[in-house]
């Protein structure tokens, strides 16, 4: 018997791609994941994911295995020179924090439950229009539809010769996991709710930044935020004595993520003329790389990857041609991402979040947005 389900080729094992795909999967399609990484696993610390985003983990069924390692903090809490900006409860917003290593092993289990096969060591090279793809061995493969999730330098995007900005910020952050060793902290600062988000900004005399993200009972997420041009405060691995002089009370996990090599990437919004291209669309970093202000960078891929899913699904089920489809999902979805790349650029040139309060208005618009609501795009009369 011939398989007669719709077929997807997706470049990139990350967060977008396999949300994509196990979305995709559970929609009735044939789908490969590929990742060109000999592993499969995620790079980097920690994240913070918005309703948006748990909106569509809910959808794929992820939910139990995600909140088993993850948590809410009481409050996000902004310190400027130590001295606490705010603390916002965040009523009624959903989020939750975790180990980015705990959302890729829960998207993958997600993925390879709904049958999702996911070839890890295959690189795409380059896709057509056409819904062909190619990989390094120089095998070709085609696809009723082609999805770029491949990052940042993504080869789909690159081969398609899309129009692209680059916009850069003078900013930049290391991150690290470490052991939460709350009691140290405790007696180092009492006062402290160690179980917050806590914001560390200090912009006088130097600016150096500690973003302290709890991810779970055992798991601290930290980000070192400090200017490109201060070589000491980006170095990794990072400048332990220095760290401690502006963040005593942080020592005991300053300590921790010195041992650590760590990378330290300048901030950068990536931003494309258009997202797809024919029967290729890009989702992610290839498309919408932003500044993590926001913490948006995978919420949006992951809401981009559910919304493509659905918006292709319908379009052939329609018998409408996919490409005139995908367009229409572009011009519906990317204002949500636009809003929060472009804020989230606005926060890393001001450093406007060292003021505390960020969390209202446009600041939480994408945050707020529930991409599996079908109404969602309704106009409702005033
Ligand atoms: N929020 C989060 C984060 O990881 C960073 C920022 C804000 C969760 C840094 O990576 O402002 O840079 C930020």
């Amino acid at each position: 018997m011939t398989d007669s389900r719709h077929v997807a080729e997706i470049s990139g094992g990350g967060f977008a791609g396999l949300t994509a795909a196990t979305a995709l999967a559970q929609m009735g399609w044939s789908v490969r994941v590929h990742e060109q990484a000999s592993e499969l696993r995620a790079e980097g610390a920690g994240i913070v994911l918005w309703n948006n985003s748990l909106q569509v983990l809910d959808k794929i069924g992820a939910k139990p295995d995600l909140e088993s390692r993850s948590m809410t903090p009481p409050a996000y809490e902004t310190r400027m020179n130590n001295v606490i900006q705010s603390q916002e409860t965040l009523d009624g917003i959903r989020w939750r924090t975790m180990t980015r290593p705990h959302l890729h092993q829960t998207l993958l289990t997600a993925a390879r439950e709904s049958g999702v096969e996911v070839i890890a060591g295959s690189a795409v090279t380059g896709a057509a229009p056409d819904g062909t793809i190619t990989l390094a061995s120089g095998e070709t493969a085609t696809a009723d539809l082609v999805i770029g999730a491949d990052g940042v330098t993504s080869a789909v995007r690159d081969s398609l010769s899309i129009p692209m900005t680059r916009q850069r910020s003078g900013d930049g952050i290391s991150r690290f996991l470490v052991p939460r060793r709350k009691a140290e902290l405790l007696a180092l600062e009492p006062e402290t709710e160690w179980d917050n988000v806590i914001d560390f900004w200090n912009l006088y005399p130097r600016v150096l930044r500690v973003l302290y993200t709890p991810a779970n009972d055992e798991e601290l997420y930290l980000a070192l935020m400090s200017p490109s041009a201060d070589a000491d405060g980006s170095r990794v691995p990072i400048d332990l004595a220095l760290w401690i002089s502006i963040f005593p009370q942080l020592a005991p996990v300053l300590e921790d993520a010195a041992k650590i090599q760590g990378r330290y990437y300048g901030y950068q919004t990536t931003r494309l003329d258009r997202w797809t291209e024919g029967k290729v669309a890009l989702i992610g970093d290839s498309a919408h790389a932003m500044c993590p202000a926001l913490a948006q960078g995978a919420g949006t891929a992951m809401q981009n990857a559910w919304t493509l899913a659905v918006a292709a699904t319908e379009a052939l089920a329609a018998g409408v041609d996919l490409p005139a489809a995908l367009t229409e999902w572009e011009r519906l979805e990317r204002p949500y991402t636009d809003i929060a790349q472009d804020r989230s650029q606005w926060y890393a040139d001001t450093r406007e979040m060292a003021k505390g309060n960020q969390f209202t208005g446009e600041s939480v618009v994408t945050a707020l947005y529930n991409p599996t609501d079908p109404h969602r795009h309704e106009v409702h009369a005033a």
